[in-house]
């Protein structure tokens, strides 16, 4: 298959990388965290979008591969940003490899970064599946002191009754909601419901996608702790993001 090849050309090859993109917290506007979104630069087809490369690294097997790198990249790039946590998307496929947990713990070991500064992003696709083996091995990672956010939160199925049946650290908010957020205010309720029902499960929230200053006039208003989005910063490569981390007040 062409796409699995050039896929396993681009490992071999050091083609993949990681950007960073800060939260913030909403109020101080202080770096809080960075989320780690893996880039493929490919020598012909120059910059193919991880919305093209994911599925088909799902789709061959080699999620497991591209996935490791990304939490070896991302525990490296902790280690150079003293404070601030990193978090890594995981696709169900590799979370639910065997093993998984283990090869979390043997690269905190061998980055020597603290487990609570390494976050791991899911979605609620995750428990389509199996449930019940999601739900344990998420558990499992929270033994190991890393924290779990539910990514994407309000676009997938169900997802009260998995709030409930395991305690994320942090809800990330969908970017769609954002969007609609100045515009409706029925969307408002909803977000102010989400946050207000993330604070009584003593889950923190994160708004993503947030473009302009009226989006965060209202999450600031609605209490989201964190943001992210093109309005504070893009995605960008480790030495730029330290300089960016750098000329802040
Ligand atoms: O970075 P945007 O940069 O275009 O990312 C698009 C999608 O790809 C998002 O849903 C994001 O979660 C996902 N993604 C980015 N990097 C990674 C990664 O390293 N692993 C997985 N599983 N998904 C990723
Ligand atoms: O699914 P996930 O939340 O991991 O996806 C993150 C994606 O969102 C990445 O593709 C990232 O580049 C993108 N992103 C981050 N901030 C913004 C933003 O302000 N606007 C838009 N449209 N996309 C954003
Ligand atoms: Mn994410
Ligand atoms: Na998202």
């Amino acid at each position: 298959h062409t796409v699995e090849q050039a896929l396993r050309e681009g490992l071999e090859q050091h083609q993949f990388e990681l950007h960073f993109q800060p939260k913030v917290d909403a109020v101080s506007l202080q770096a809080m965290g960075v989320e780690a979104l893996m880039r493929w630069e490919h020598p012909v087809l120059g910059s193919v979008s991880p919305g093209e490369f994911i599925p088909a690294a799902e789709r061959s097997g080699l999620i497991r591969e591209l996935g490791a790198l990304a939490l070896q990249q991302a525990c490296f790039a902790a280690r150079e940003l003293p404070g601030l946590s990193v978090a890594v998307n995981v696709s169900p496929l590799q979370l639910m490899e065997p093993g998984f947990v283990e090869s979390v713990e043997r690269v905190l070991v061998r980055t020597g970064i603290g487990p609570s500064l390494l976050h791991l992003e899911v979605t609620e696709s995750l428990m389509l599946e199996d449930p019940q083996a999601a739900l344990r091995r998420l558990h499992a990672l929270r033994e190991l002191g890393v924290q779990v956010a539910l990514d994407d939160f309000g676009t997938g199925f169900s997802s009260l009754s998995y709030l409930r049946a395991f305690p994320f650290h942090t809800l990330k908010i969908d970017r769609s909601f954002v969007r609609s957020l100045t515009e409706h205010a029925d969307a408002r309720a909803i977000v102010n419901t989400i946050v207000r029902m993330a604070g009584v499960l003593g889950m923190r929230t994160v708004a993503e996608g947030i473009e302009t200053e009226r989006e965060l006039a209202v999450v600031r208003a609605i209490r989201c702790d964190e943001v992210q989005g093109y309005l504070v910063a893009r995605p960008m490569p480790l030495a730029r993001l330290q300089d960016w981390l750098a000329g802040r007040p």
